[in-house]
């Protein structure tokens, strides 16, 4: 086994950087701890943003995606305010969201990869890697040497630790416990719901299944509530007495997403380049870690291209400062929703004054074009 790039991990960002080496005819190995299977099945982010979908199209890795994903323009806002609408494809700068499921879109460039001559060894753990001499050890002691190493292994990889970098992060201090149900949309828009209970989301994935968030307690056991209590949470929260009911089903996903997020600066060293979660987890509030992930991809993959293939080291050298500024503005676009979509309880000074900061903050929502149109900008793009 040999190849110019190693990459470690198949998720969005390694799969899309594989692609892309692979049409410019460099070779690339990826080296994923799951299976195969266990890659193709695991549910988690849906909207992409224009510039991702720019991105799989540009690079012929768009045909399910094109052939299977629903656009999406319109998100609604839910709260003792009353409700309203944002259609963001006639605000900002006009784009939209299209939903895809993370899975299907892994199996599609699994698939596209494997068809340009990439090598994947799956079901195989990268147990540290060597930056300075670009090679990864192996679970099983062996050693694989390349060129460059991608560190593409997620928010829980290996790779973070072989870059000497400072990480700055941020806990919220906020849960979602995330469900996934067998149920068709309720409402036709992404619906933020606020409510002294806490926060409910509505994001419809396709006709039959449904993703719905609610803000819990850190310590929030997934198995204590059954569903019908989770429904009846999610009646509450999302006011259906007054704004009409939801449609049900089974819950196929539950698990808790803390709102935490870090950002390594730099974000290469030596031979090694970290993109996606890797590089930097962002909170889920704004739905911007797939799309992060893309972004980078494409940056790196241009920037590695360029070096192997035409000896410019000038974009590989930049890649860290030229990601990171995109990264940033994700992660305070991110951050803002956080504040906008969660109030504390209760009824002490501290609490009345950031709830209705909340509240102000919706009301200049509501009322301000200029405020819709930077929403727009932020909230779709990357
Ligand atoms: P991934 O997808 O985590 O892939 C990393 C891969 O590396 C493998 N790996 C290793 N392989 C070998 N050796 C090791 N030592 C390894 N350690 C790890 C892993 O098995 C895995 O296959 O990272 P990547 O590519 O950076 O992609 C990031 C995205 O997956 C992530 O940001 C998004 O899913 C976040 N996210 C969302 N992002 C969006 O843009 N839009 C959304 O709507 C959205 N919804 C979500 C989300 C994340 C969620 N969860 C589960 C946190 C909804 C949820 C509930």
């Amino acid at each position: 086994l040999s190849a110019d790039v190693l990459i470690c991990g198949a998720g969005p960002a390694g799969l899309v950087l594989g692609n892309m080496l692979r049409a410019e005819g460099i070779r690339c190995l990826i080296v994923e701890r799951q299976s195969r299977a266990h890659v193709e099945q695991r549910a988690r982010a849906g909207f992409l943003a224009a510039n991702s979908v720019r991105i799989l199209t540009e690079n012929g890795l768009a045909d399910g995606l094109h052939a299977n994903g629903l656009t999406h323009d319109t998100c609604a806002f839910r709260g003792d305010h009353g409700e309203f609408e944002l259609k963001y494809s006639g605000l900002g700068r006009g784009e939209m969201h299209t939903v895809y499921p993370q899975q299907d879109l892994v199996r599609d460039l699994v698939k596209e990869f494997l068809d340009r001559g990439g090598e994947i060894l799956f079901s195989t753990e990268v147990s540290e890697i060597d930056a300075e001499g670009a090679s990864l050890l192996l679970g099983d002691g062996s050693r694989l040497t390349g060129q460059f190493v991608a560190g593409c292994d997620g928010q829980h990889g290996v790779s973070r630790r072989a870059v000497p970098a400072r990480v700055y992060q941020r806990d919220h201090g906020i849960s979602w416990f995330a469900l996934l149900a067998e149920a068709g949309p309720s409402v036709s828009a992404v619906l933020y719901a606020m409510h002294p209970n806490g926060f409910a989301g509505h994001m419809a994935r396709n006709a039959t299944i449904t993703r719905y968030y609610l803000q819990v307690p850190k310590d929030f056991d997934p198995r204590s509530w059954p569903d019908e209590r989770i429904w009846d949470e999610l009646r509450l929260r999302m006011r259906t007495d007054q704004y009409g009911p939801l449609r049900t089903g089974r819950f196929v996903e539950r698990r808790i997403v803390h709102m935490t997020s870090h950002v390594m600066d730099p974000i290469q060293h030596a031979s090694l380049f970290l993109a996606g979660d890797a590089a930097s987890l962002i909170s889920p509030s704004a739905a911007k870690g797939a799309n992060l992930a893309l972004m980078a991809a494409e940056t790196l993959a241009k920037a590695l291209a360029g070096q192997i293939n035409l000896g410019d080291s000038v974009p590989l050298k930049s890649y860290s400062a030229e990601v990171l500024p995109r990264i940033w503005r994700a992660q305070e676009f991110s951050h803002w929703m956080i504040n906008l979509l969660h109030s504390p309880s209760g009824n002490d000074d501290d609490a009345v004054f950031l709830r209705s900061l909340q509240r102000a903050r919706l009301e200049s929502l509501r009322d301000s074009r200029a405020h819709q149109d930077h929403f727009a900008e932020n909230y779709v793009g990357i």
